[in-house]
């Protein structure tokens, strides 16, 4: 475990369905640490590049449709071990296995209507930073929060 940061994006369901605040609340209470935010609709080229991986999949075009729905909250946190525990606090890509406490597990019942995204791994999470953001917008701070958070 170390300090990481991971790419975390609430996608349309989630804005259309006013969960913006929630989501975004429990990555603050956690005491992970905002490096970046905006409200985005990035355009279907950018939603397949953010899912190149998963281009030869049968649900493909519906993922990016979907995605492409509406406006994302894109945005970056940082902290110990956060792309690990961001994934916990995700839950599984399908909700209905996700256990409740988790965001989807506390919002969502379909795998093509689950709310939020986070990366799985360091390297992806550096790949999709850099896709969804440039250098400048990330914002480096020191929270007051720190010492009351960390050992
Ligand atoms: O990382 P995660 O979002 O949990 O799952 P992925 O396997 O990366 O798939 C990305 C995205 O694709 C998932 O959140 C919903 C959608 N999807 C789908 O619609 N149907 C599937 N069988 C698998 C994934
Ligand atoms: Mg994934």
């Amino acid at each position: 475990s170390n300090t990481e940061r991971t790419f975390i994006a609430i996608k349309p369901d989630g804005v259309q369905r006013g969960l913006v605040g929630n989501i975004i609340g429990r990555f603050e209470a956690r005491g992970f640490k905002l490096v970046a935010l905006k409200l985005v609709t990035p355009g279907k080229e950018h939603l397949e590049k953010h899912y190149a991986d998963l281009s030869s999949k049968p649900f493909f075009a519906g993922l990016v449709e979907y995605m492409n729905s509406g406006p994302i909250v894109a945005m970056v946190w940082e902290g110990l071990d956060a792309v690990k525990t961001g994934r916990a606090m995700l839950g599984a890509t399908n909700p209905l296995a996700s256990a409740p406490g988790t965001i989807r597990g506390d919002f969502s019942l379909q795998t093509g209507r689950n709310v939020c995204h986070g990366s799985d791994s360091v390297e992806n999470a550096e790949k999709e930073i850099a896709l969804w953001f440039k250098k400048e917008d990330l914002v480096s701070w020191e929270s007051a929060q720190k010492a009351w958070i960390y050992e």
